[in-house]
Formats: structure tokens, sequence, C-alpha cells
């Protein structure tokens, strides 16, 4: 029951005993995150900006049982800049509210290949994964779903 996390670019989102933080290398090997895949770049600069390229691209994987609680993505540089994720492999149960954490929410199901942005109102909204459904997708051989997420994360 856990989600997995690394990063493709050049800005990784990495959480330890000291916090968390964007950094350029792995907490672990030191070595630069890969570069984000091209197709995944395409789909922003076609979704989101194509003047502006995303510096950080998060990898979650959640395993059966995984989920995420209810947060605001508000560490990135520039807050007006949107933050565009695509979804492989099982549905995952996605929660949005508002921009106070009392807000009332929604739920919509992300699955297998759809993307989801937080542009505009919704970028500071709260959000999060109340669980996956195990055995909706035949994409990835174990199971599980993976969410990447693009961000700018340094200055704009
Ligand atoms: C997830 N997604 O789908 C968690 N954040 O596993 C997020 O936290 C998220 O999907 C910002 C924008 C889109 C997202
Ligand atoms: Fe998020």
């Amino acid at each position: 029951m856990s989600v997995q996390m690394s990063n493709f670019g050049p800005l990784g989102w990495v959480t330890d005993a000291t916090g968390y933080r964007y950094q350029s290398h792995h907490p672990v090997t030191g070595q630069a995150w890969p570069e984000i895949p091209s197709r995944l770049l395409s789909l922003w600069a076609e979704l989101v900006d194509p003047d502006l390229a995303p510096d950080a691209c998060l990898v979650n994987l959640y395993d059966e049982g995984a989920k995420m609680g209810l947060h605001q993505d508000r560490d990135e540089a520039d807050l007006t800049v949107p933050v565009l994720s695509l979804s492989l492999g099982d549905t995952g149960l996605f929660r949005i509210g508002g921009t106070a954490r009392g807000d009332p929410t929604r739920s919509v199901r992300l699955a297998s290949g759809d993307v989801c942005g937080l542009f505009g109102p919704s970028r500071l909204a709260f959000h999060g994964i109340d669980r996956v459904l195990s055995g909706s997708s035949r994409l990835l051989p174990q199971g599980g779903r993976i969410n990447l997420t693009l961000r700018r994360a340094g200055p704009t």
C-alpha cells in the first residue's frame, strides 16, 4: 500500500526526513533525472503553453490500496502556470474541491490515458486520490497506476 515516486526533467520533487523540495539529482544515486519524454513535452506544448517548457515531471506509481491525501500544488515559483497530469494503468478516483480545505469536493475518475489539468481558478484547488480501482486496466502487467505530473517549478 504505497505511492513510489520518481522524476523526469531538470527539477525533481523529493521528500525525505529534512522535508520536501525540488532538486536536480536523485537523492540516493546522485544522478540527474532522465529527460522529460518528448511526447509529454508535446502534450504540454499543445495544452498548456508552447513557449514555456515544463522543468519538472513527477512520476507517481500507486500500488493496490495506495492513495494520496488532499493537497494543493503550491511549491512552484509561478503559481499561475497550470499543472498537467497524464494517468496510466488502473483508474484512480480523483477528488477535487476548492481553494480552501473545507470546500465541497467532487469525485472524478481518471482512467488510463486521461489528462487532467489544473488551470486558472482550479490551479490551487485541493485534490487527491481516494483510491485506485485494481484490475481496471491491463496496461501495466503488475497492475497499479502511474500518474505523470508536468510542471513549471522554477522561475518563469
Ligand atoms: C494523481 N495528481 O493523479 C495525483 N496535481 O495521482 C495530482 O496530484 C495532480 O493530477 C496537479 C495536477 C494534476 C494532478
Ligand atoms: Fe497534485
